[in-house]
Protein backbone atom coordinates (compact mmCIF):
# COMPACT_ATOMS: atom_id res chain seq x y z
CA UNK A 1 0.00 0.00 0.00
CA UNK A 2 1.21 3.85 -0.28
CA UNK A 3 -0.03 5.57 2.95
CA UNK A 4 -0.12 8.84 4.21
CA UNK A 5 1.01 9.78 7.68
CA UNK A 6 -0.13 13.01 8.74
CA UNK A 7 1.38 14.08 12.46
CA UNK A 8 2.64 16.60 14.86
CA UNK A 9 6.17 16.97 14.88
CA UNK A 10 6.98 18.25 18.44
CA UNK A 11 8.02 15.91 21.48
CA UNK A 12 4.69 14.28 22.30
CA UNK A 13 3.10 10.58 22.31
CA UNK A 14 1.02 11.07 18.83
CA UNK A 15 4.10 12.06 16.96
CA UNK A 16 6.12 9.36 18.24
CA UNK A 17 3.19 6.76 17.57
CA UNK A 18 2.66 8.44 14.21
CA UNK A 19 6.48 7.88 13.36
CA UNK A 20 6.98 4.20 14.70
CA UNK A 21 3.17 2.83 12.49
CA UNK A 22 4.63 4.06 9.89
CA UNK A 23 8.28 3.27 10.32
CA UNK A 24 7.01 -0.23 11.03
CA UNK A 25 4.96 -0.24 7.69
CA UNK A 26 7.51 0.46 5.90
CA UNK A 27 9.54 -2.33 7.06
CA UNK A 28 6.48 -4.61 5.92
CA UNK A 29 7.72 -3.22 2.53
CA UNK A 30 4.98 -0.41 2.55
CA UNK A 31 5.37 3.14 0.93
CA UNK A 32 5.01 5.57 3.81
CA UNK A 33 5.11 9.49 3.25
CA UNK A 34 5.47 11.33 6.55
CA UNK A 35 3.99 14.89 6.31
CA UNK A 36 4.59 17.25 9.38
CA UNK A 37 5.86 20.90 9.89
CA UNK A 38 9.36 19.41 10.51
CA UNK A 39 11.15 16.00 10.62
CA UNK A 40 9.62 14.02 13.69
CA UNK A 41 11.91 13.25 16.79
CA UNK A 42 12.09 9.68 16.12
CA UNK A 43 12.25 9.76 12.48
CA UNK A 44 16.01 9.20 12.42
CA UNK A 45 18.13 7.22 9.75
CA UNK A 46 17.64 7.01 6.34
CA UNK A 47 15.32 4.13 5.81
CA UNK A 48 14.13 2.63 2.52
CA UNK A 49 10.24 3.25 1.39
CA UNK A 50 10.02 6.16 4.18
CA UNK A 51 9.52 9.60 2.59
CA UNK A 52 9.14 13.00 4.81
CA UNK A 53 7.59 16.15 3.29
CA UNK A 54 7.88 19.46 5.59
CA UNK A 55 4.56 21.57 5.68
CA UNK A 56 5.02 25.24 5.61
CA UNK A 57 2.36 27.41 5.54
CA UNK A 58 3.14 31.13 3.51
CA UNK A 59 2.61 34.16 5.25
CA UNK A 60 1.03 37.00 3.63
CA UNK A 61 0.13 40.30 5.43
CA UNK A 62 -3.12 39.79 4.66
CA UNK A 63 -2.87 36.86 7.27
CA UNK A 64 -3.20 37.32 11.04
CA UNK A 65 -1.79 34.09 11.30
CA UNK A 66 -1.02 31.67 8.03
CA UNK A 67 -3.10 29.14 7.85
CA UNK A 68 -1.53 25.82 9.06
CA UNK A 69 -4.19 23.90 8.33
CA UNK A 70 -5.05 24.70 4.61
CA UNK A 71 -1.30 23.96 3.48
CA UNK A 72 -1.68 20.64 5.24
CA UNK A 73 -4.45 19.51 3.26
CA UNK A 74 -2.45 21.43 0.21
CA UNK A 75 0.56 19.37 0.71
CA UNK A 76 -1.74 16.35 1.36
CA UNK A 77 -3.47 16.30 -1.18
CA UNK A 78 -0.10 16.98 -3.81
CA UNK A 79 1.49 14.64 -2.39
CA UNK A 80 -1.09 11.90 -2.39
CA UNK A 81 -1.93 12.71 -6.45
CA UNK A 82 1.52 12.65 -7.31
CA UNK A 83 2.81 9.54 -5.33
CA UNK A 84 -0.63 7.77 -5.75
CA UNK A 85 -1.41 7.87 -2.06
CA UNK A 86 -3.94 5.49 -1.07
CA UNK A 87 -4.65 6.12 2.51
CA UNK A 88 -4.15 9.18 4.55
CA UNK A 89 -3.80 8.39 8.46
CA UNK A 90 -4.30 11.85 10.30
CA UNK A 91 -2.52 11.21 14.27
CA UNK A 92 -4.13 13.54 16.41
CA UNK A 93 -7.42 14.85 14.98
CA UNK A 94 -6.96 18.95 15.21
CA UNK A 95 -6.62 19.65 12.70
CA UNK A 96 -4.93 17.09 10.74
CA UNK A 97 -8.18 14.55 10.67
CA UNK A 98 -10.39 17.79 8.87
CA UNK A 99 -7.53 18.73 6.89
CA UNK A 100 -7.41 14.99 5.23
CA UNK A 101 -10.79 15.13 4.86
CA UNK A 102 -9.97 18.58 2.47
CA UNK A 103 -7.48 16.76 0.61
CA UNK A 104 -10.15 13.54 -0.07
CA UNK A 105 -12.24 16.42 -1.50
CA UNK A 106 -10.06 18.15 -3.61
CA UNK A 107 -9.10 14.36 -4.92
CA UNK A 108 -12.85 13.37 -5.89
CA UNK A 109 -12.70 11.30 -2.89
CA UNK A 110 -9.76 8.80 -4.03
CA UNK A 111 -8.63 8.81 -0.65
CA UNK A 112 -9.07 6.73 1.91
CA UNK A 113 -8.55 9.43 5.90
CA UNK A 114 -7.79 6.65 8.69
CA UNK A 115 -7.54 8.97 11.79
CA UNK A 116 -6.41 8.45 15.12
CA UNK A 117 -7.23 9.78 18.24
CA UNK A 118 -4.76 10.69 21.11
CA UNK A 119 -5.82 12.30 23.89
CA UNK A 120 -5.95 15.78 24.61
CA UNK A 121 -7.91 16.07 20.97
CA UNK A 122 -11.08 14.66 21.95
CA UNK A 123 -10.30 15.63 26.44
CA UNK A 124 -8.95 19.02 26.34
CA UNK A 125 -8.59 21.31 22.71
CA UNK A 126 -10.97 18.84 21.25
CA UNK A 127 -13.93 19.90 23.35
CA UNK A 128 -13.39 23.20 23.16
CA UNK A 129 -16.51 25.31 21.50
CA UNK A 130 -13.56 26.48 19.37
CA UNK A 131 -13.05 23.15 17.90
CA UNK A 132 -16.04 20.69 18.76
CA UNK A 133 -17.93 21.02 15.81
CA UNK A 134 -15.00 20.05 13.29
CA UNK A 135 -14.10 17.39 15.46
CA UNK A 136 -17.65 16.17 15.08
CA UNK A 137 -16.98 16.24 11.70
CA UNK A 138 -13.71 14.35 11.59
CA UNK A 139 -15.29 11.89 13.63
CA UNK A 140 -18.30 11.30 11.23
CA UNK A 141 -16.65 11.58 7.96
CA UNK A 142 -13.26 9.87 8.61
CA UNK A 143 -13.06 6.36 6.73
CA UNK A 144 -12.42 4.85 9.73
CA UNK A 145 -11.40 6.25 13.62
CA UNK A 146 -9.23 4.79 16.03
CA UNK A 147 -8.35 5.93 19.52
CA UNK A 148 -5.21 4.58 21.78
CA UNK A 149 -7.78 3.14 24.54
CA UNK A 150 -11.01 2.20 25.39
CA UNK A 151 -11.27 5.21 28.10
CA UNK A 152 -10.62 7.93 24.82
CA UNK A 153 -13.42 6.07 23.21
CA UNK A 154 -15.58 6.10 25.88
CA UNK A 155 -15.08 10.02 26.45
CA UNK A 156 -15.48 10.59 22.67
CA UNK A 157 -18.86 9.20 23.23
CA UNK A 158 -19.41 10.97 26.53
CA UNK A 159 -17.86 14.89 24.63
CA UNK A 160 -19.62 14.30 21.35
CA UNK A 161 -22.18 11.79 21.51
CA UNK A 162 -21.23 9.95 18.68
CA UNK A 163 -18.00 7.12 18.16
CA UNK A 164 -19.76 4.03 18.57
CA UNK A 165 -17.87 3.26 15.39
CA UNK A 166 -14.50 3.74 16.85
CA UNK A 167 -12.00 0.71 16.77
CA UNK A 168 -9.87 0.72 19.93
CA UNK A 169 -5.81 0.35 18.74
CA UNK A 170 -3.59 0.68 21.92
CA UNK A 171 0.00 1.66 21.59
CA UNK A 172 2.85 -0.12 21.26
CA UNK A 173 6.55 -0.58 21.97
CA UNK A 174 9.52 -2.38 20.63
CA UNK A 175 11.21 -3.97 23.74
CA UNK A 176 14.90 -2.39 24.17
CA UNK A 177 18.01 -4.87 24.27
CA UNK A 178 20.08 -2.17 25.92
CA UNK A 179 21.14 -3.06 29.59
CA UNK A 180 23.28 -0.99 31.67
CA UNK A 181 24.22 1.94 30.28
CA UNK A 182 27.38 4.22 31.76
CA UNK A 183 25.45 6.86 32.43
CA UNK A 184 24.16 5.04 35.56
CA UNK A 185 27.22 6.39 37.65
CA UNK A 186 27.27 9.57 36.94
CA UNK A 187 23.36 10.27 36.92
CA UNK A 188 23.25 8.37 40.19
CA UNK A 189 26.94 8.16 42.20
CA UNK A 190 27.10 6.55 45.80
CA UNK A 191 24.50 4.10 44.48
CA UNK A 192 21.47 6.19 44.46
CA UNK A 193 18.66 5.02 43.07
CA UNK A 194 16.85 7.21 39.77
CA UNK A 195 13.82 8.36 39.83
CA UNK A 196 12.56 9.56 36.26
CA UNK A 197 9.98 11.44 34.68
CA UNK A 198 9.15 12.66 30.54
CA UNK A 199 6.51 14.82 29.50
CA UNK A 200 6.55 17.81 28.13
CA UNK A 201 5.79 19.90 31.12
CA UNK A 202 2.64 20.88 30.16
CA UNK A 203 0.20 21.67 33.39
CA UNK A 204 -1.72 18.07 32.39
CA UNK A 205 1.34 16.40 33.33
CA UNK A 206 1.88 17.76 37.06
CA UNK A 207 5.88 17.86 37.20
CA UNK A 208 5.58 19.87 40.85
CA UNK A 209 3.72 16.86 42.04
CA UNK A 210 6.95 14.86 40.66
CA UNK A 211 9.09 17.05 42.20
CA UNK A 212 7.04 17.17 45.66
CA UNK A 213 7.67 13.03 45.60
CA UNK A 214 11.17 13.21 45.40
CA UNK A 215 11.15 15.75 47.89
CA UNK A 216 9.30 13.28 50.74
CA UNK A 217 11.46 10.23 48.80
CA UNK A 218 14.68 11.72 49.13
CA UNK A 219 14.07 11.81 53.00
CA UNK A 220 13.94 8.11 53.17
CA UNK A 221 16.12 6.34 50.34
CA UNK A 222 19.35 7.77 48.53
CA UNK A 223 18.21 8.99 45.42
CA UNK A 224 18.31 11.52 42.76
CA UNK A 225 15.71 12.84 40.22
CA UNK A 226 15.73 12.89 36.20
CA UNK A 227 13.42 15.51 34.70
CA UNK A 228 13.35 15.05 30.58
CA UNK A 229 11.37 17.45 28.58
CA UNK A 230 10.53 20.90 28.54
CA UNK A 231 7.72 23.02 28.59
CA UNK A 232 5.51 25.71 30.48
CA UNK A 233 6.04 24.24 34.02
CA UNK A 234 9.50 23.77 33.96
CA UNK A 235 10.49 27.41 35.37
CA UNK A 236 8.32 26.71 38.21
CA UNK A 237 9.72 22.93 39.42
CA UNK A 238 13.49 24.07 39.05
CA UNK A 239 12.52 26.98 41.59
CA UNK A 240 11.31 24.73 43.62
CA UNK A 241 13.95 22.61 43.67
CA UNK A 242 16.38 25.96 44.20
CA UNK A 243 14.17 26.80 46.92
CA UNK A 244 13.91 23.39 48.69
CA UNK A 245 18.06 23.04 48.68
CA UNK A 246 17.91 19.95 46.72
CA UNK A 247 18.65 21.09 42.89
CA UNK A 248 21.78 19.56 43.52
CA UNK A 249 19.97 15.80 43.58
CA UNK A 250 17.82 17.08 39.95
CA UNK A 251 18.84 16.60 36.56
CA UNK A 252 16.63 19.03 34.57
CA UNK A 253 18.31 17.14 31.07
CA UNK A 254 15.50 19.27 28.39
CA UNK A 255 14.46 17.52 25.27
CA UNK A 256 16.21 14.08 25.18
CA UNK A 257 16.16 12.14 21.76
CA UNK A 258 17.94 9.55 23.75
CA UNK A 259 14.53 8.09 26.00
CA UNK A 260 16.20 4.55 26.23
CA UNK A 261 19.16 5.01 27.47
CA UNK A 262 17.83 7.52 30.09
CA UNK A 263 14.92 4.62 30.99
CA UNK A 264 17.82 2.44 31.32
CA UNK A 265 19.52 3.77 33.62
CA UNK A 266 15.98 4.48 36.22
CA UNK A 267 14.98 2.43 39.02
CA UNK A 268 10.90 3.76 39.10
CA UNK A 269 9.30 6.03 36.61
CA UNK A 270 6.82 8.75 37.90
CA UNK A 271 3.45 10.05 35.64
CA UNK A 272 1.10 11.46 37.97
CA UNK A 273 -0.89 13.04 35.23
CA UNK A 274 -4.36 14.76 35.66
CA UNK A 275 -5.39 13.01 32.36
CA UNK A 276 -3.60 10.85 30.24
CA UNK A 277 -5.48 8.33 27.55
CA UNK A 278 -2.58 5.93 27.29
CA UNK A 279 0.40 6.90 29.02
CA UNK A 280 3.17 5.69 26.34
CA UNK A 281 6.53 7.44 27.99
CA UNK A 282 4.94 4.74 31.08
CA UNK A 283 4.78 1.82 28.39
CA UNK A 284 8.04 3.00 27.32
CA UNK A 285 9.61 2.49 31.14
CA UNK A 286 8.19 -0.45 31.37
CA UNK A 287 9.73 -1.69 28.70
CA UNK A 288 12.97 -1.46 30.40
CA UNK A 289 11.80 -3.16 33.29
CA UNK A 290 11.44 0.29 34.85
CA UNK A 291 8.06 -0.01 37.24
CA UNK A 292 5.89 3.02 37.38
CA UNK A 293 4.24 5.29 39.75
CA UNK A 294 1.35 6.97 38.35
CA UNK A 295 -2.19 8.49 39.04
CA UNK A 296 -5.33 6.13 38.19
CA UNK A 297 -6.64 8.18 35.36
CA UNK A 298 -8.19 8.08 32.20
CA UNK A 299 -6.32 5.38 30.00
CA UNK A 300 -3.85 4.28 32.55
CA UNK A 301 -4.76 1.18 34.21
CA UNK A 302 -5.16 -0.22 30.87
CA UNK A 303 -1.51 -0.15 30.40
CA UNK A 304 -0.44 -0.17 34.22
CA UNK A 305 -1.70 -2.98 36.64
CA UNK A 306 -1.87 -1.60 40.34
CA UNK A 307 0.17 -3.71 42.27
CA UNK A 308 1.65 -5.67 39.31
CA UNK A 309 3.70 -3.65 36.92
CA UNK A 310 3.70 -0.53 39.51
CA UNK A 311 1.07 1.29 41.54
CA UNK A 312 -1.55 3.91 41.04
CA UNK A 313 -3.06 6.43 43.28
CA UNK A 314 -5.45 8.97 42.89
CA UNK A 315 -4.86 12.12 40.76
CA UNK A 316 -2.60 14.62 43.53
CA UNK A 317 -1.46 12.01 46.34
CA UNK A 318 1.54 13.00 46.26
CA UNK A 319 1.84 11.33 49.81
CA UNK A 320 0.59 8.09 48.57
CA UNK A 321 2.74 8.20 45.40
CA UNK A 322 5.83 8.86 47.56
CA UNK A 323 4.97 6.46 50.13
CA UNK A 324 5.12 3.76 46.97
CA UNK A 325 8.14 4.94 45.94
CA UNK A 326 10.35 4.54 49.12
CA UNK A 327 8.46 0.99 49.51
CA UNK A 328 9.64 -0.15 46.25
CA UNK A 329 12.97 1.32 46.26
CA UNK A 330 13.88 -0.12 49.79
CA UNK A 331 12.25 -3.52 48.27
CA UNK A 332 14.52 -4.88 46.04
CA UNK A 333 12.55 -8.25 45.35
CA UNK A 334 9.24 -5.82 44.65
CA UNK A 335 11.17 -4.07 42.51
CA UNK A 336 12.36 -6.49 40.11
CA UNK A 337 8.87 -8.87 39.93
CA UNK A 338 7.12 -5.39 39.16
CA UNK A 339 9.93 -4.74 36.80
CA UNK A 340 9.61 -7.71 35.28
CA UNK A 341 6.04 -8.31 35.03
CA UNK A 342 5.82 -4.50 33.55
CA UNK A 343 8.51 -5.89 30.43
CA UNK A 344 6.08 -9.07 30.16
CA UNK A 345 3.27 -6.72 29.48
CA UNK A 346 5.16 -4.60 27.44
CA UNK A 347 6.38 -7.59 25.27
CA UNK A 348 2.97 -9.12 24.82
CA UNK A 349 -0.06 -7.08 25.25
CA UNK A 350 1.49 -4.09 23.60
CA UNK A 351 4.02 -5.62 21.15
CA UNK A 352 4.64 -4.02 18.33
CA UNK A 353 3.64 -6.70 15.43
CA UNK A 354 0.27 -7.43 16.19
CA UNK A 355 -0.57 -3.95 16.81
CA UNK A 356 0.52 -3.34 13.39
CA UNK A 357 -1.27 -5.93 12.09
CA UNK A 358 -4.64 -4.01 13.44
CA UNK A 359 -3.53 -0.90 11.41
CA UNK A 360 -2.79 -3.23 8.36
CA UNK A 361 -6.16 -4.81 8.32
CA UNK A 362 -7.90 -1.54 8.99
CA UNK A 363 -6.02 0.02 5.84
CA UNK A 364 -7.25 -2.45 3.73
CA UNK A 365 -10.63 -2.56 5.19
CA UNK A 366 -11.02 1.26 4.31
CA UNK A 367 -9.54 0.70 0.97
CA UNK A 368 -11.87 -2.63 0.06
CA UNK A 369 -14.92 -0.13 1.07
CA UNK A 370 -16.63 2.26 -2.46
CA UNK A 371 -15.39 5.06 -3.20
CA UNK A 372 -14.98 7.78 0.14
CA UNK A 373 -18.34 10.43 -0.47
CA UNK A 374 -17.04 13.80 -1.31
CA UNK A 375 -20.68 15.29 0.20
CA UNK A 376 -20.43 15.80 3.94
CA UNK A 377 -23.38 13.54 4.46
CA UNK A 378 -26.14 14.93 6.92
CA UNK A 379 -26.13 11.43 9.09
CA UNK A 380 -23.91 10.94 11.60
CA UNK A 381 -23.16 7.23 12.02
O1 LIG B 1 1.59 15.37 22.92
C1 LIG B 1 1.07 14.70 22.03
O2 LIG B 1 1.52 14.51 20.93
C2 LIG B 1 -0.23 14.15 22.26
C3 LIG B 1 -0.43 14.01 23.69
C4 LIG B 1 -1.64 14.77 24.04
O3 LIG B 1 -1.53 15.59 24.91
O4 LIG B 1 -2.69 14.51 23.45
O5 LIG B 1 -0.39 12.72 24.18
C5 LIG B 1 -1.49 11.86 24.03
O6 LIG B 1 -1.16 10.85 23.11
C6 LIG B 1 -0.19 9.91 23.53
C7 LIG B 1 0.07 8.91 22.42
O7 LIG B 1 -1.07 8.23 22.05
C8 LIG B 1 -0.67 9.22 24.81
O8 LIG B 1 0.28 8.29 25.25
C9 LIG B 1 -0.90 10.28 25.89
O9 LIG B 1 -1.45 9.64 27.02
C10 LIG B 1 -1.85 11.33 25.40
N1 LIG B 1 -1.85 12.44 26.37
C11 LIG B 1 -2.91 12.76 27.10
O10 LIG B 1 -3.96 12.16 27.04
C12 LIG B 1 -2.73 13.88 28.05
Amino acid sequence: MRIGISCYSTFGGSGVVATEVGKALAARGHEVHILSPSMPPRLTGFENRIYFHEVTASSYPLFEAAPFSIALASKMADVASHHGLEVMHAHYAIPHAMAALLARMALDGKLKVVTTLHGTDITVVGADPSYLPMVKLALRESDAVTSVSQYLKDETIRTFGMGEHIEVIPNFVEPPTLDHPECRAWLAPDQAFVLTHISNFRPVKRVMDVVKIFERVRKEVPTRLVMVGDGPDRAEAENYCRERGFEDEVRFTGKQLDIGTVLACSDLFILPSATESFGLAALEAMAHRVPVIASCVGGIPEVIRHGVDGFLEPVGDVDAMALDAIRLLKDKDLRRKFGESARKRAETTFAEDPIIDLYEALYERVLSTPKSSVEISANPR
